[in-house]
């Protein structure tokens, strides 16, 4: 299908130009983050009552209609003993993601953290504890990594007066905007009074929510920590940056700052049956497409119930981040390049540096790209620390570039174009 602009929910903080808001810049340079969703669904992994249930796996109590009464009982077998947030926090590092996100209550309503506003938390409702949520903070300071939660402002199908839940409540009978005074501000404030600094909150699926609900909640993160980021998904077309659909890239370049969430299977939280991993090959050429544009890459891990991330999960992540250790210069901090368009080929940008991104590398030993702004003087490959010049024949319209007959880098070869 193709994706259009339109795909992206404009913030409208942006379309008043507000692009050059300097709270954004951590994560303008940043591009690349771990999205973590982690609650008690990672327990059932997909399955409920022996039968395997369709769709994403964090979404298996609405698929299944598990009533209430059943699916809180699944908090007293939720007890993560092998997670450790030193692990978690060193492999985003070692990914090359340099800000983690992980949902601190998802549409069930479950609290993965200490909450006092409600006992279906991790604290009061599980044998497990402890706040993973405090661990991870101290964790992401200690190794300088931001941090974000993920919190669903609309579905809460746990709460009697959350959205979503037509199996046990008579939607004609919640109130709503009671759920969000009493229950939803109480609980940011706390996830950004209790967490130290807090680099984002990503509120999602705004449903019903009205611009006045919007507003009030982007001014009590604003107002609790001024420079933390609200994601586009808050509603009403508001927040600090706009939020594409899930694993969706735009067609084109978008003059905004926006992300993409996105998985490495087909679910966001576990499920044991998932087995369908893209490449890491191909993770990579879709961070370069997501930043070429502009945007932001939000890969996602489900972690286990045991409080482990699966191995195919952290084997791509790995190969990921052995590519950006070289190449990572060519995507942080970069916008999105000169060069759009290109079959085969993407292109970033930094400073007075073009990246030249290419995927289907050109026989012959040249490579060939329209090119009518300043001609090009140098031009190497990234990889190459000796910076070893390539020819360059400025022809007008297109500059030619004598390259290696191979592909130095199958999946991605950076070429750096200077004027
Ligand atoms: C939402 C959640 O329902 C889902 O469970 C997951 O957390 C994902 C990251 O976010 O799913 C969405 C929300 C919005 C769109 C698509 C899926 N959208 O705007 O296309």
């Amino acid at each position: 299908m193709k994706q259009s602009v339109e795909a992206i929910p404009v913030a409208r903080s942006q379309r008043d130009g507000a692009q050059a808001d300097p709270r954004l810049a951590w994560w303008r340079e940043a591009r690349f983050g771990m999205f973590i969703h982690w609650g008690l669904y990672a327990l059932l992994a997909g399955r409920w009552k022996g039968e395997s249930v369709p769709g994403i796996g964090e979404w298996i109590m609405h698929r299944a209609r598990i009533p209430v009464a059943e699916y809180e009982l699944l908090a007293a077998e939720f007890n993560p003993i092998r997670f450790d947030a030193a692990e978690w926090v060193s492999l985003a590092k070692r990914a090359g993601q340099k800000y983690i996100v992980i949902t601190s209550k998802h549409h069930d309503g479950f609290c993965l953290f200490d909450s006092a506003v409600s006992d279906y938390d991790i604290i009061d409702a599980t044998p497990f504890g402890r706040d993973p949520l405090r661990e991870l903070a101290d964790e992401c300071a200690r190794q300088e990594v931001r941090l974000g939660f993920y919190y669903s402002q609309t579905q809460d199908w746990h709460h009697p007066d959350g959205n979503g839940n037509d199996w046990d409540y008579d939607e004609s009978q919640q109130d709503f905007g009671r759920y969000l005074e009493t229950y939803v501000r109480p609980q940011v404030r706390e996830l950004l009074t209790n967490y130290g600094p807090i680099g984002l909150i990503w509120f999602d699926t705004p449903k019903i929510i009205s611009s006045a609900q919007s507003r009030e909640l982007v001014d009590l993160v604003h107002e609790l920590q001024p420079d933390c980021l609200v994601s586009g998904r808050v509603g009403n077309t508001m927040g600090d940056y706009a939020s594409a659909g899930d694993n969706v890239i735009p067609d084109g370049r978008v003059d905004l700052d926006w992300e993409t969430p996105a998985t490495i299977n087909d679910t966001w939280g576990f499920k044991a049956d998932d087995h369908n991993w893209k490449p890491a090959g191909e993770l990579i050429q879709k961070l370069v497409d997501i930043v070429s544009k502009g945007g932001n890459y939000l890969l996602n891990v489900g972690p286990t119930a045991e409080g482990v991330i699966p191995e195919s999960s952290v084997e791509r992540l790995l190969a990921v981040g052995d590519w950006m250790q070289v190449n990572g210069e060519s995507v942080y901090g970069t916008v999105a390049g000169p060069l759009q368009g290109l079959d085969g080929c993407r292109c970033t940008a930094k400073d007075d540096l073009v990246f030249l991104h290419v995927f289907d590398w050109p026989s012959g030993g040249r490579l060939e790209v329209p090119w009518q702004a300043a001609p090009v003087h140098t031009a190497f490959l990234l990889a190459d620390d000796k910076r070893t010049p390539l020819s360059v024949e400025n022809r007008g319209v297109s500059v030619v570039i004598s390259v290696p007959q191979r592909a130095p880098d199958p999946v991605d070869t950076v070429i750096v174009l200077k004027q």
